[in-house]
């Protein structure tokens, strides 16, 4: 409506640990798919800031691993920087502990220039090397600002403080963004990822901006259900652990309202873990394969990438006939060629967890094995408490104290050998005992 001055948004695109270069396992195809894949997985994200016309593009870190990004790897990926900024928009990059901002380093010698405390509309390259967050003013045409984004880098590979607590809110009456590499201690596998720049809760509260854009921990996620504190996740997926899509997060920022934040698929290989938890009926060959195919055909139908982008992990567990054929590293090897050819898929790998033949208990008493005797220790004590207080040591670490009685210690050593029978039982019948 006339005469009501609606606040302008700023728009832009979190991405976080491209990666870009870096080495990765699986068969020599799949690894130059995945070295192509990086890139393009980049390139896609430049497309569409593009296309959005969108105000910045921000890196959270770790855009490649330093001293492995080749000279061909410096020129694409200027190439692509300068695709944004011939086109008006503004790139952020803090760097990271793979990345780190020394002077010798390669993220130094880019071509970014130092974050200075405003940026025009013009197009520009923003570095954040340093520990010290630093506050850049965004302009439009006409000199108003339109949102701040404040960052911090990792000086060196192996930052050790909380970056994250230096933040402050600045003055102003625009959006507020964050970009840093940080490894917050809460995250959801984070304990997969080194802890540099730890950071936690009460840094994002106390700091109270409007979004957080993240790099470090490569699963993609909201880390404070009530703050706009966001992982973008990795740009795509190097290796079997970093399942399913992955992108960057396209988010709107409006004055006083909710962050909107949209993930953006980019990576053009995906890779994807299927559980086969039913193969009990596969006692030959080839009926395995054909459940394997099957459950490859299912992911096939349900992903819009072709056959030869998906990568998958197959992940067979419980009661199958076949188990002995499909622990054996060469017979198992074998099998996932074939399920390649078959199926498309750029990588096939299978890796049971927990797979066992079923057998009769009393296949178990006719050979002796030390899980065997186990067994019936376990069930011994089980059965009589002074056995079970017998094998006890005499200090017990569990929180005890006053309350430490027959009956409660026998409580507590009950619960400790809870699960321990069916895990020896399966051990016995996966055929670890005679091997
Ligand atoms: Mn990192």
């Amino acid at each position: 409506m006339w005469g009501i001055v609606v606040p302008m948004s700023f728009r832009f695109l979190h991405l976080a640990d491209l990666h870009i270069e870096t080495a990765f396992g699986g068969r020599i195809e799949t690894r130059e798919r995945l070295l192509a894949a990086t890139r393009e997985a980049l390139q896609a994200g430049v497309d569409l800031a593009l296309d959005r016309d969108l105000h910045a593009v921000l890196i959270a870190g770790d855009a490649f691993d330093d001293g492995k990004l080749t000279q061909a790897g410096v020129d694409f990926l200027m190439d692509q920087m300068q695709r944004l900024t011939r086109a008006g928009i503004h790139v952020f990059y803090t760097t990271g502990n793979h990345d780190p901002g020394s002077k010798q380093g390669q993220a130094a010698q880019l071509g970014f220039e130092d974050a200075d405390s405003t940026a025009g509309p013009e197009g520009g390259l923003h570095l954040f090397r340093r520990s010290t967050p630093k506050a850049v003013t965004l302009l439009d045409d006409e000199g108003e600002p339109i949102a701040m984004v404040v960052g911090a880098g990792h000086s060196q590979a192996k930052v050790e403080t909380n970056l994250a607590a230096k933040f402050k809110r600045p003055k102003g009456d625009v959006p507020v963004v964050g970009i840093l590499h940080t490894q917050v201690e809460s995250a959801a596998i984070s304990e997969e990822h080194a802890n540099y720049a730890p950071s936690e809760r009460k840094d994002y509260e106390n700091a109270n901006l409007d979004y957080w854009a993240l790099g470090h921990v490569h699963k993609r996620q909201q880390v404070f259900a009530d703050m706009p504190v966001w992982y973008a996740g990795n740009l795509q997926g190097r290796n079997p652990k970093e399942v399913g899509p992955k992108g960057g997060l396209l988010v709107e920022l409006r004055q006083g309202e909710e962050a909107k934040v949209e993930f953006v698929r980019l990576a053009p290989v995906e890779w994807h873990h299927i559980a086969m938890a039913d193969l009990q009926g596969a006692s030959d060959r080839d009926t395995l394969l054909a459940a394997f195919e099957v459950a490859g055909q299912e992911l096939q139908q349900t992903s819009p990438l072709s056959a030869q982008d998906l990568c998958v992990r197959f992940i067979p567990s419980g009661a199958c006939p076949l188990s002995a054929l499909l622990r054996d590293s060469q017979s198992r090897m074998q099998l996932e060629e074939e399920l390649q050819v078959e199926t498309g898929f750029l990588e096939v790998q299978i890796r049971p967890k927990q797979l066992f033949t079923r057998r009769d208990l009393s296949d178990l008493e006719r050979t002796p094995s030390v899980q065997l005797e186990a067994l019936k220790l376990i069930r011994t004590a089980q059965q009589d408490d002074e056995v079970l207080l017998s094998i006890a040591p005499a200090l017990l670490p569990g929180n005890l104290g006053q309350e430490d009685s027959r009956e409660n210690r026998i409580q507590y050593l009950r619960a400790r050998l809870e699960g321990l029978e069916e895990e020896l039982l399966q051990r016995c019948f996966s055929g670890e005992a005679w091997q």
